[in-house]
């Protein structure tokens, strides 16, 4: 049987996902606004992932019989100044979430229940994967500075990024 603690720190957890969702799509509009088209569809696809975790999170607790308990969702930053302070914001943010899943993760071994551990196994792995890709495009933003072709270059690439949730994929 899941605690009514576990209960309270994923509903708390769906809340910090659904954040992150809105963060990216501030940070998705800001780049829309630069004229970035290409990170701003990184961000997009980045926003919908956040929702699928919110889901993943919420659908889990449902199965699991328990209540959940959505809260207000806090207004994100709107200006980031360059494409490398918005980058930077996300990967800050991305370690603050993971950080934050090891939490869920030390509780459920705690609390000796397998069930969420091994639910929560799949967020583990999944954040090794978003740092780990945010952390790329922070290094290629300090690479190119402030030159104009790099950053169009890295527009480019991120213009290609799609969003294909684990079952569809
Ligand atoms: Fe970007 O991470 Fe959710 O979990």
């Amino acid at each position: 049987m899941i605690s009514t603690k576990m209960i309270t720190a994923i509903n708390e957890q769906i809340n910090k996902e659904l954040f992150s969702e809105y963060l990216y799509i501030s940070i998705q509009a800001w780049f829309a606004d630069q004229n970035l088209d290409g990170m701003a569809n990184w961000m997009s696809a980045q926003a919908q992932e956040e929702h699928f975790h919110a889901m993943k999170f919420f659908n889990y607790l449902i199965e699991r019989g328990a209540r959940v308990k959505l809260k207000a969702i806090e207004g994100p930053a709107v200006d980031f100044k360059t494409p490398l302070k918005a980058f930077q914001e996300s990967l800050d943010h991305e370690k603050f979430i993971s950080k934050s899943i090891d939490e869920l993760m030390d509780l459920a071994i705690k609390e000796k229940d397998h069930a969420t551990k091994s639910f929560l196994q799949w967020f583990i792995d999944e954040q090794v994967e978003e740092e780990s890709s945010v952390d790329r495009i922070v290094n290629m933003l300090k690479m190119v500075g402030d030159h104009g072709h790099g950053i169009m270059m890295i527009d480019r690439e991120l213009a290609q990024r799609t969003f294909v949730p684990e079952n569809e994929a």
